[in-house]
């Protein structure tokens, strides 16, 4: 099933051509009404008219986050703010956050890539939304909104956290399908087993997390634990919000909607444009976006293009699951280590709740991982010969695997934080 399946399988051949007639408007117009883009052409000699074909977009200039600060709150914006209906922003670790603004077109465009995304995991009228991702600044709650609003699905706006709540909304409104953080949805698993409900005697029928890294392998535990069928979807406030990217019914990647954003791949330390199937940093240039254009964002996730024709019929390049972001890429000892990747051994062991912490120290000159992970009820009163048997056994899995040595400590069940949006999995101590 298709949204728009003249967009979404249009042949690549015209689906290029689109890109390129979008890019060189889009990059014409950041010329002439940004001051920030027109600089940087300036500084590297070009003009918009030299923009041919796709390949010159790799002679363009990178946008970072840094940019968008700098430019805070609204310098990269190419209409003036009355034409404006909407303003979100993303709360960095540190200062002013990321400003983002979207004209009544813009809003519209999301809404449709948000409804393809809908449909691409089965979604239809019939489905009832429960929408756990947070309404407000965050584009999670408002953009998968409007998306179902789109699509004419029954949209539940309970934004995040209030779990006793979640579940009696869950029974009572016959919710079958729940969108918010893969940490969220394994909360929320968590309380309903706490109180006794069967997630069978649910309507839930699937999920459609993203936000925040997830492994495969929490992927099948929550699919497990909730019974249902568990969705990845993909996207940034700089962009658009959710829906950049998503998977389809035949879970093989994530299809990137290319008739409004080309994606690129770089190596992160060379900036050189990798051929597809190589991994390294996700750029995304956005080529119709009116309020606030992007070009070759420097996204930090890391991923893999997938050129292959996928099953589904949609022809638009997939992304693999992200990796994680370089940002939150520990290197430990010289070997680059991403959260997602521990997760993913942690859950593979089989006896291991999934609620667990990286904490990293300096110790001298070396860093050193801790990996704390929460047992279950029933191994936390096992004897201490055991436990230390089971710590052992992590321990050796890691360094096997990743190639990492690490101190690993079994806490006490629920004694982790837990999350109602984005998880926080790495405390580095070596800043502090
Ligand atoms: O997280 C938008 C979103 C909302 C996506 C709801 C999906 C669902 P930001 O707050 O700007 O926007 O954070 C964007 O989150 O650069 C990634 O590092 C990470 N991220 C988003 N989706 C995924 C995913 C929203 N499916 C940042 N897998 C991105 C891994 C993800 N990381």
């Amino acid at each position: 099933m298709y949204w728009n399946e003249n967009y979404e399988c249009m042949p690549r051949e015209k689906l290029q051509e689109v890109q390129l007639e979008r890019l060189k408007r889009m990059v014409n117009r950041i010329y002439h009404d940004v001051p920030f883009y027109r600089n940087k052409f300036q500084e590297i000699d070009l003009m918009p008219e030299d923009i041919k074909s796709l390949e010159d977009l790799q002679q363009l200039p990178f946008t970072t986050k840094v940019d968008l600060r700098d430019n805070y709150p609204y310098g990269l914006f190419t209409v003036p703010l009355k034409q404006i209906v909407r303003i979100h922003a993303s709360s960095g670790t540190t200062g002013k956050p990321t400003v983002v603004g979207y004209t009544r077109n813009d809003i519209a465009m999301w809404s449709e890539l948000m409804a393809r995304c809908l449909v691409a995991t089965g979604s239809g009228h019939d489905s009832v939304i429960q929408n756990a991702y947070g309404y407000g600044l965050f584009t999670g709650g408002l953009g998968v909104h409007y998306g179902a609003e789109r699509l004419g699905a029954s949209i539940i706006p309970i934004s995040g956290g209030n779990t006793a709540k979640q579940i009696m909304i869950m029974q009572d409104f016959g919710s079958t399908t729940l969108t918010c953080t893969p940490s969220y949805a394994i909360y929320l698993a968590d309380a309903l087993k706490e109180m006794g409900i069967d997630p069978e005697s649910l309507a839930l029928k699937m999920g459609i997390f993203g936000a925040e890294p997830w492994s495969e392998n929490i992927r099948k535990e929550i699919e497990k634990k909730l019974k249902i069928k568990a969705y990845d979807i993909y996207g940034l406030s700089e962009i658009m919000g959710p829906g950049v990217a998503i998977e389809c019914e035949c879970q093989d990647g994530l299809h990137v909607w290319e008739d409004h954003f080309i994606p690129e791949i770089i190596d992160p330390v060379t900036l050189k444009v990798l051929p597809y199937g190589e991994q390294g940093e996700l750029v995304i240039t956005t080529i119709t976006k009116e309020g606030i254009p992007i070009l070759r964002y420097r996204t930090r996730d890391i991923t893999t293009i997938k050129a292959e024709p996928c099953g589904c019929g949609r022809t638009h390049l997939r992304i693999n699951r992200l990796q994680g972001r370089t940002d939150d890429m520990l290197i430990i000892r010289g070997v680059n280590v991403f959260p997602t990747q521990i997760e993913s051994v942690l859950l593979e062991i089989g006896e291991l709740e999934p609620h667990y912490q990286l904490v990293v120290r300096r110790d001298g000159s070396l860093d050193t991982l801790e990996i704390k992970v929460e047992l279950s009820d029933g191994l936390f009163s096992d004897r201490i010969s055991n436990l230390e048997n089971l710590e052992k056994r992590i321990r050796e899995r890691i360094h096997s695997t990743i190639g990492v040595s690490s101190k690993v400590s079994l806490v006490e069940p629920k004694s982790l934080p837990r999350s109602e949006g984005k998880s926080q999995r790495v405390v580095d101590l070596r800043k502090i």
